[in-house]
């Protein structure tokens, strides 16, 4: 009996690992601070059509308002309830795009800020996204309710009251994260509330949660949270379907608490991940492309079965969180392209491509001075519409880095080259390498300041293929490079150090 409880106890913690995501698709991207309409129509106009296996969601539940600095971001990491009016739009509307986007394929994944409300000096009154009354200062929110009885201070061993020293795990888990109301998930009251919220989601529809600030939150509080949560619903996923859960930690190493300690309740962000691939493309410290043959679990990764990973998030994108100056973001797009490229052609781990929005960046000693602007916007804070261009770029200050050519055709070339293993590698021992997915992928990158000329074992099939970076494969015409292979298996590769892009992709289905 014992050994058949643990069985179903590893049975449901292994099933949150998983992202149920459709026909084989295999990446997601976070469209971060997208009004929930935009999100919904990209689903059914771009994500579901070019093979994208879900979009992870900014915070949908009501949070605070700020005017001062004006409408950042980060208000949404600042709950007032768990109502679900939010800055990317109402609850009919989220329910809407939940509808629409599992109708074409692609899953919801919830950012779900469950560890805190909002800042101890978030003031009182109805400055909040659907309008309800609270108080910061009396930790009174009625509209969920929580009262001071449901947070941490009691607990919490600092003078402060804030998190002081990153060494001390107690501290981590039971003081403020930069003075936001610490909730009291030890309370079965607490959970309840944080459950019902979740279980609100899963009932309408997604996928699965992103759980922010996890290192601020007991492993064991977690446990019994998810251990509430309901299985997906069976209109779109099979019976028994437990929600997808990806964890967010920092763990660069250096710090008591560690990744490991939460492998059994979800994935987990492997933040490293991100800040060595960008040293290594940016060249720092001694850095090589051709020390990444080993690439994942060699490098001191996070078991391939519990890692979530991504080049750059909403945080580190802006100089928050962790992974500082060598992390890549769009602002270097043409290492930016080769490194998400890199990321996708990889097999290790659930992959997560950032789409952004603009701002005007500011750096001044090393510090962005304008890492809280907030999304596009109009004069009253309400956050614009994604407007698509002729061309299938965005407008108004959008990014949209997941429609950037190079990254759409990525994504399509992960999902073609899904299950098949790392194989083929070759490197100059310098920042030229190259490698296979079996018979079905093959990719080449020149990271050196000289041209590549050289003729490789692909482990392909013989023939034509067109490269689906300089172009891709339109009908039966190539609109890029194209690449010979012989009956062998070899083809020929010429980089220019110069090229625009200095990377080629061939895949099984740009064969020409
Ligand atoms: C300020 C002072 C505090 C003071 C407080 C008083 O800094 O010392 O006690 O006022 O009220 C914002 C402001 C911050 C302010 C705080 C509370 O930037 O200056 O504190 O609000 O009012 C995002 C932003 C934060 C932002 C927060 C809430 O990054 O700047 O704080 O939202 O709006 C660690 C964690 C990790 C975390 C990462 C950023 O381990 O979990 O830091 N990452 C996640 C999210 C991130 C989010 C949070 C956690 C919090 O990815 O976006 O923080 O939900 O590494
Ligand atoms: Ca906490």
């Amino acid at each position: 009996m014992k050994l058949l409880i643990l069985v179903a106890l590893f049975g449901l913690s292994l099933a949150q690992h998983n992202p149920h995501t459709k026909h084989g698709r295999t990446a997601i991207v976070h469209l971060f601070e997208w009004r929930w309409a935009d999100i919904a129509a990209e689903c059914e106009r771009f994500l579901g059509p070019n093979g994208f296996g879900g979009v992870q969601i900014s915070p949908p539940n009501e949070h605070i308002v700020i005017n001062n600095p004006w409408r950042p971001w980060w208000q949404r990491y600042q709950p007032i309830s768990y109502n679900l009016c939010s800055r990317s739009g109402s609850e009919n509307e989220l329910r809407d795009m939940i509808t629409r986007c599992n109708n074409v394929g692609v899953n919801i994944y919830v950012d779900a800020v469950i560890n805190h409300m909002c800042g101890a000096g978030g003031g009182e009154g109805t400055h909040s996204s659907c309008g309800s009354w609270f108080s910061a200062g009396r930790k009174d929110f009625p509209s969920v309710p929580f009262t001071h009885w449901d947070f941490n201070d009691h607990k919490c061993r600092t003078g402060s009251g804030n998190i002081e020293n990153y060494g001390d795990a107690n501290q981590v888990r039971d003081c403020r994260l930069v003075g936001l109301l610490d909730l009291a998930l030890e309370k079965d009251y607490v959970r309840g509330k944080v459950a019902g919220f979740m279980n609100k989601l899963i009932d309408m529809g997604v996928a699965g949660f992103r759980v922010d600030a996890c290192k601020h939150m007991w492993p064991g509080d977690l446990a019994a949270i998810y251990g509430r949560l309901h299985n997906l619903n069976t209109k779109w996923f099979p019976g028994g379907s437990r929600p997808f859960i990806f964890q967010e930690v920092i763990d660069l190493g250096g710090e008591p608490i560690t990744s490991r300690e939460y492998f059994h309740l979800g994935r987990v962000t492997e933040f490293k991940y991100g800040a060595r691939l960008g040293t290594i493309f940016r060249k720092w410290n001694g850095e090589k492309l051709s020390y990444t043959k080993n690439w994942g679990e060699g490098w001191g990764f996070m078991p391939n079965g519990n890692a979530l990973v991504f080049v750059d998030n909403h945080d580190n994108q802006r100089g928050h969180g962790a992974g500082g100056a060598s992390i890549v973001t769009f602002w270097d797009a043409r290492l930016y392209k080769m490194a998400v490229g890199y990321m996708l052609a990889h097999p290790y781990g659930v992959t997560r491509v950032m789409s952004s929005f603009r701002w005007n960046r500011h750096i001044v000693n090393g510090k962005d001075q304008n890492d809280w602007m907030g999304p596009p916007s109009h004069g009253d804070g309400s956050t614009k519409s994604v407007p698509i261009n002729p061309d299938q770029t965005c407008g108004d200050g959008w990014v949209c880095e997941h429609r950037w050519r190079q990254i759409k055709n990525m994504v399509i070339f992960r999902n073609v080259v899904n299950g098949q293993p790392h194989s083929n590698w070759w490197d100059n021992q310098s920042n030229q390498v190259a490698f296979g997915r079996g018979n079905r992928g093959f990719i080449v990158f020149n990271n050196d300041d000289w041209d590549l000329d050289v003729t490789l074992n692909t482990g392909m099939p013989g023939g034509t293929y067109c490269d689906v970076i300089s172009g891709q494969k339109e009908g039966n015409r190539c609109t890029g490079k194209q690449i010979h292979v012989g009956g062998d298996g070899r083809a020929h590769f010429r980089i220019s150090n110069r090229d625009e892009d200095p990377f080629v992709a061939i895949h099984a289905e740009s064969k020409l």
